[in-house]
């Protein structure tokens, strides 16, 4: 009687988890694939999206990604998708070299695997097509889900310099890719923050970027670890949940409440916050937490403005004084070596 008991419990909240699932893919959103930084298209069902991705060289040595001819960008466009969708990217390669476009996350057959080791990849001026599918979290038996394709990941180059794409990373050759699942909650912003070996988003301090938002918006954060070198991100004053979305699903969600995370080669996350909430506006820090690493260039700015987009009381005299900063150029291998980094202040601010 018990185990009967125990077992109809067990199957109604299976059918509640479930039911859950199913909402979750009928839900708010429906169903679409967006590829540009912003609110994903609204759609009914599961869609295949045809995108064309230019890689391109770009000033300084470096190499991007772009949706449109002259368009690239380091890092290149944030592509989204929902579970069950299916993405076609046709890329362009405008370059003299080698080079792919290879996905975390997402299902694939080696032909669009994106490695020279699968024959995967466009020769010098070659265009070939990739496709990316996704799904959805499946039930084995009884409470066991094999998880979906939802999550942070990202995209990059796997065959530019090496068969492991180290010159086309190296270069820029980077992205995040976004699989949602219907229903999810959707930013009003977005940031892309690449930390690859001692730059971030391959610029360093003072000179990388400065993400700006306006006090309660919704801003979404991709970080992508890339290069040889362990990382940990961090960002000021804000806060977010260790899980998958970054959100708490409740009051007694277990999920640990973070604002510092590894970051390592081939990792990813993701999380939103609300710009500013609880702390007000103003010019907040982001930058890796290895000493070393940050005292020499890997920071940057995330500038909360007031609710009506004007500037804080402080702000621009913080970010001057962030500009004013010499933070010694630092190799790689000068960086594996323990040196004491020199951190001269600019102007007195007088
Ligand atoms: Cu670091």
């Amino acid at each position: 009687m018990n185990d009967n008991v125990v077992n109809r419990d067990g199957e109604n909240h299976l059918r509640r988890r479930s039911l859950l699932a199913a909402a979750g893919v009928l839900g708010l959103t429906g169903g679409a694939v967006a590829v540009t930084r912003g609110e994903p298209a609204r759609a009914a069902a599961a869609v295949t999206k045809k995108i064309t991705i230019y890689a391109e060289n770009l000033p300084g040595g470096l190499i991007g990604y772009g949706l449109t001819r002259g368009g690239a960008t380091v890092p290149g466009p944030v592509l989204e998708m929902y579970e069950g969708d299916t993405l076609e990217i046709t890329l362009v390669n405008t370059t003299t070299q080698r080079l792919s476009i290879h996905p975390h996350g997402v299902d694939y057959s080696t032909e669009s695997d994106g490695s020279p080791f699968n024959d995967s990849f466009n020769a010098p001026g070659e265009t070939r097509t990739y496709t990316w599918r996704s799904h959805e979290m499946t039930t084995v038996a009884g409470r066991r889900f094999m998880p979906g394709s939802a999550g942070y990941w990202h995209y990059h180059d796997h065959a530019l310099g090496t068969d492991h794409g180290t010159g086309g990373l190296a270069k820029g050759l980077y992205g995040a890719l976004i699989v949602r699942r219907r229903g999810d909650i959707l930013p009003d912003k977005q940031i892309t923050v690449v930390f690859n070996d001692m730059l971030i988003n391959n610029r360093t301090a003072p000179n990388t970027p400065m993400f700006e938002a306006n006090l309660g918006q919704r801003v979404e954060w991709i970080a992508i670890g890339h290069g040889s070198l362990f990382h940990t991100f961090h960002l000021h004053a804000h806060r977010w949940a260790d899980n998958r979305t970054g959100m708490l699903e409740g009051p007694s969600d277990p999920s640990q409440v973070i604002d510092n995370k590894d970051l390592n080669p081939g990792s990813a996350f993701g999380f939103q916050v609300l710009a500013g909430e609880a702390v007000g506006p103003g010019a907040w820090m982001y930058h890796c937490h290895v000493q070393s690493h940050s005292d020499t260039g890997m920071a940057g700015i995330f500038l909360v403005r007031n609710a009506d987009g004007t500037m804080p009381p402080g702000a621009q005299e913080a970010i001057d004084r962030f500009q004013g900063h010499q933070h010694k150029a630092a190799s790689s291998a000068a960086a594996a070596t323990a040196t004491a980094p020199t951190h001269v202040h600019g102007g007195t601010g007088s």
